[in-house]
């Protein structure tokens, strides 16, 4: 799938649309999803153009991979969620379910979460 650079989270990266940001280096924004499923309910997107998982393997640099996994560990860390557990998903493609084309990890936490079957 090509990207598609007005898709809602490029366009919160633009700062087009406002979002209510829990984090933000040179590698990620995070902030809190709009419809939250748990009591934490996060998005941690990379600043690069990445539909997906797939497409951030094959093509960003090692800097921006690190960037973005550092991103996530930290932004979990500051929600309070690292003690009790968490969990990080990121839906990829039709199958996966992806509603939004930017490459996206939702943390979810706060709460003890049920298991996660498909
Ligand atoms: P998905 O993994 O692509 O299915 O998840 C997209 C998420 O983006 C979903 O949880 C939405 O609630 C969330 N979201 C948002 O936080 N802000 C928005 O403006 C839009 C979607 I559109």
């Amino acid at each position: 799938m090509a990207y598609d650079p007005n898709n809602i989270f490029a366009r919160i990266l633009r700062g087009e649309i406002p979002c209510k940001k829990a984090f933000e280096d040179e590698f990620a924004l995070a902030f809190h999803d709009i419809n939250p499923q748990a009591p934490v309910h996060i998005l941690v997107i990379p600043k690069g153009a990445y539909v997906s998982v797939d497409d951030f393997a094959a093509k960003a640099s090692d800097a921006e991979i690190a960037g973005l996994i550092r991103a996530i560990g930290t932004v979990a860390k500051q929600a309070g969620v690292s003690v009790d557990g968490w969990r990080l998903l990121s839906n990829i493609g039709t199958n996966g379910h992806q509603e939004v084309p930017h490459l996206h990890f939702h943390i979810f936490g706060g709460k003890k979460l049920g298991h996660m079957l498909p």
